[in-house]
Order: structure tokens, then C-alpha cells, then sequence
């Protein structure tokens, strides 16, 4: 079996809040309200006297210390988290960086080591400088390609030997499924499907290109992507919901066989042509795919969708992207699908499709209400969530699957990316901060936490 390294995840964006501390810019999460609408209708600026739950949130820059303290005690050996853009380049476009924004992160990566948690950082978790966004249009145009890679050096630069794997984006293929919410101006576009599939190519090209410069900096640190992922099942053995279920996998899948093999797989081109769909490739774009693979593929798994090719079924939620419902599952209060076998599934799925190639879970988990009863969190529907899916992750691993780590979501509550709720918690600490920002932040254990370590324990000896 391979050496897994298991532990906690989170994202700059939902969870460090001071979002306009020290010299940071504003990010285009910071712009997301707690509309239902946010993920799918163009964010304005902030408007004064409305509420964005991003810029407080549970404040881990001002609790940073206290968190990785928590995190150590639970023995955490891995830290998923991400560098946001906008502290380090308020709007993208300076030469120079904030010298405050990377103190701030000297200080998380500094503990960690000393802590003895690897950190796994992503540089950009659905975030980016919202001026940039505003200046550029969003990822369609390259010049952003240029930003992010000023940025990415930057940041290989400063912390070269420090820290040992990166993740240039997280959801990679979100430009496809919930491209406002990236950073892909598909509002301002007279062809969002064009637009949606050029700014895809430039962000696997900004991918490519931190690849290169991470092996020119820093040798002997890893990189991969991260996508959105959970295994598609054809709703019956019909063959048209089968086709379906290939079709959909496809859609979600494409970015990801394209990084990891170096180039745009064969049905690409069909789906182009049939779509009107020409997104600019130069020849030198396809020379950089093939020649700077990512080392390791992550996904956050959360659910699986069931797919038909029948009209008028039941819809399933889920992340980024729902089918229709499973009759063989259960769902959170928030109608995602539970399924820990698809865990399984997907690490064998994904093994089988990319020959083993290294991959990471780097998400997984529940977001559920919970109630705090005489200061403490009985979370036994968190705990056994992850109870179940570690065990198919320990039975993939048997099955001799290439998995680096995994990483539960999320080590504190947080806010959350589609819904801008912090009440849909998924951490193993509890986070006293409410859906309109009352609350003192104060941290407490809940009974997943204690779980959570004792199952590292076992974990960590192998059992
Ligand atoms: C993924 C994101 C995370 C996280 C998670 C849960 O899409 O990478 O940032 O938020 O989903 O989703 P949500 O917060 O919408 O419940």
C-alpha cells in the first residue's frame, strides 16, 4: 500500500476574512453575497449596508495561531489550504508584492514546519484580485495568465524548500460548471460558451506554466490540479442513460485528462465542432500541455450523480454539478447525495483512467446544522460520514490505488462557497459565528474532533 499523509482542508477565501487587513485587495469571493444567486448572476462591487459573509468569516487570520494549534493537538499531518491572490497582489497588476500579505503567510507556513504539518497550499481557491477580474474581463483574456504567474513566482520563490506541494487551482473545472463564481466574465460575453471553454484552456495554460516555473525553482516540490469530481452512474441499464452517464463524466472529466495526459482527449474535438466552440490553441499552448504535466491530480469528492436521458426526474443537488436523484442513497439537508463508496469507486475510476497516476483527495465531507448543547457538538452524522468514507479510501488503498493524502473538509467551520452560509458547517471545530456575522469566533472541539484524532492515530499506524 502506498504512504497516504491524512488530514485537514480549508480555503483562504471562506475562511481567513480580514479581507481588506494589511494591504489585501479585494478578491471576487469577497464580492459574493448570500444570495442564492451568487454563484450564478455577475457580482458587482460591495454595496454599502449589505452583508458579505467573506469579510469577517471565522477571522483565521487573526486566529491563525490558536487554529494550528488546535490542529497540531488533533494530529493533523497534512494542511490543505490556500494563499489568497489579493493579499499578496491587492489587484493583480503590481509589481511588486505586499510584504505584509507574505509576513502573514512566513508566519502559517513557519508554524506548520514546526509543528510537523505538511502544508499543501493552493494558489488560487475561487479566488482573484476582483480588479483584475474588472480590469481584464476575467480569465478569457491571457493577460491574466501573465498575473497569476507573477504571483506563482513569487510565492515559489519565497518559500523554496519550505513547502513541498502545491495545487495550482482548486475545482479546476469550475470555469465550466460555475465560471462566475472563478473569475470567468461569462456575463459580458455574446458567447459564454466560447468564453467558458477559452478561459478553461487559459487557466490550464497558467496551470502548465507554474508547473515549468516550480521545476525551474524549486525542483524538489510537487504541483498538481485539483478538480471536482465524483463518479457519474447512469440512472437504470438503459444504453441511452448510460451514454448519458459517459457523456456527463466526460464534460467533468476533460480538464483533468488533459493536464494529466498532455493533451485535449480525442472527444474534444467533436464536441467543439458540434458546439461552434473554437478556442484559441496556439502550437505552442500544445507544446506546453504535453511538456508540463502536473505530478498528481486532487479532487474534493463530496457526492456522485446519478445521470438518465429521460425528461422529468427528480433533480439531485450536490457540488457544482447534480443530477437526478439516486433512489439508493441518502441525502444531507442540503440534498447532496451520500455515498461512501463512491470514494472507492472514484480512486479506482480515476487510477484505472490515468494509470495510477499519484492523486489526492483533498476534500471530503459534511455540511450540516449544528447544535451546540451545554457547549459542546454531538456531530455523530459527521462522524459517521467520515467514518464510512475513510474506510473505502483504506479499501482503495488496499486495492493498490496511488493515493498522497487525503484531506477531510474542513478542519473549522467556515463559509460556504455556493451558499455564503456559515450555519452549513463542515468543520471538526466548531466556529461561534452566525448567517449574519453575530457571533465571538470562539473555537470549540466538537466530538468529530476528538474522532478525527483518534482515528489519525490508528491511521498513522497503519491500521
Ligand atoms: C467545493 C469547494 C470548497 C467547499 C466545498 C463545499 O466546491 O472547493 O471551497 O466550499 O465545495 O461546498 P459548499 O461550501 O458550497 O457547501
Amino acid at each position: 500500500m502506498s504512504k497516504c499523509m491524512w488530514g485537514a482542508a480549508m480555503a483562504a477565501g471562506q475562511a481567513e476574512g480580514a479581507y481588506l487587513t494589511d494591504g489585501k485587495g479585494l478578491s471576487i469571493f469577497d464580492t459574493l453575497d448570500q444570495s442564492r444567486e451568487r454563484a450564478v448572476k455577475r457580482f458587482p462591487a460591495p454595496v454599502e449596508g449589505k452583508y458579505y459573509p467573506s469579510h469577517v468569516g471565522p477571522d483565521f487570520y487573526h486566529h491563525m495561531e490558536e487554529d494550528l494549534k488546535l490542529m497540531k493537538e488533533c494530529g493533523l499531518e497534512c494542511f490543505r489550504t490556500s494563499f489568497s491572490w489579493s493579499r499578496i497582489f491587492p489587484t493583480g497588476m503590481e509589481e511588486k508584492p505586499n510584504e505584509t500579505g507574505l509576513q502573514f503567510y512566513d508566519r502559517m507556513i513557519d508554524r506548520c514546519l514546526e509543528y510537523g504539518i505538511e502544508p499543501i497550499i493552493t494558489l488560487s481557491h475561487l479566488e482573484m484580485p476582483h480588479a483584475l477580474f474588472e480590469a481584464y474581463g476575467g480569465w478569457e483574456d491571457r493577460r491574466c495568465i501573465d498575473s497569476f504567474l507573477r504571483y506563482a513566482v513569487t510565492v515559489f520563490d519565497r518559500y523554496k524548500g519550505k513547502i513541498k506541494y502545491y495545487i495550482t487551482f482548486n475545482e479546476i473545472n469550475c470555469t465550466i460548471h460555475f465560471p462566475l463564481i472563478v473569475g470567468v466574465g461569462t456575463d459580458r460575453s455574446n458567447n459564454p460558451l466560447q468564453c467558458k471553454y477559452q478561459a478553461t484552456h487559459n487557466v490550464m495554460i497558467a496551470n502548465c506554466l507554474a508547473v515549468r516555473e516550480l521545476r525551474r525553482i524549486d525542483p524538489g516540490a510537487l504541483i498538481g490540479a485539483m478538480t471536482a469530481y465524483g463518479p457519474v452512474y447512469p440512472l437504470t441499464p438503459d444504453p441511452r442513460d448510460v451514454r448519458k452517464a459517459e457523456e456527463v463524466e466526460r464534460e467533468n472529466l476533460f480538464v483533468s485528462d488533459t493536464l494529466v495526459r498532455g493533451r485535449y482527449p480525442y472527444y474534444m474535438e467533436r464536441f467543439f465542432r458540434e458546439n461552434e466552440i473554437a478556442p484559441v490553441i496556439t502550437p505552442e499552448d500544445e507544446r506546453l500541455l504535453t511538456d508540463y504535466r502536473i505530478d498528481f491530480l486532487a479532487m474534493s469528492y463530496y457526492n456522485t450523480n446519478a445521470e438518465t436521458a429521460r425528461k422529468g426526474n427528480e433533480k439531485s443537488g450536490g457540488n457544482l454539478f447534480g443530477g437526478v436523484k439516486n433512489p439508493c442513497l441518502k441525502e444531507t439537508e442540503w440534498g447532496w447525495q451520500i455515498d461512501p463508496l463512491g470514494i472507492r469507486i472514484l480512486l479506482n475510476r480515476l487510477a484505472e483512467r490515468y494509470d495510477n497516476f499519484p492523486l489526492m483527495i483533498v476534500e471530503n465531507g459534511i455540511g450540516a446544522r449544528d447544535m451546540l448543547t451545554e457547549g459542546k457538538i454531538h456531530d455523530t452524522y459527521r462522524i459517521a460520514y467520515l467514518k464510512e468514507h475513510l474506510e473505502q479510501v483504506q479499501e482503495a488503498l488496499k486495492d493498490g490505488v496511488n493515493l498522497m493524502a487525503y484531506t477531510m473538509w474542513s478542519f473549522i467551520d467556515l463559509v460556504s462557497a455556493s451558499g455564503g452560509q456559515m450555519s452549513k458547517r463542515y468543520g471538526l471545530v466548531y466556529v461561534d459565528r452566525d448567517d449574519e456575522g453575530n457571533g465571538t469566533n470562539a473555537r470549540i472541539r466538537k466530538d468529530s474532533f476528538y474522532w478525527f484524532s483518534d482515528t489519525l492515530k490508528a491511521l498513522k499506524k497503519g491500521l
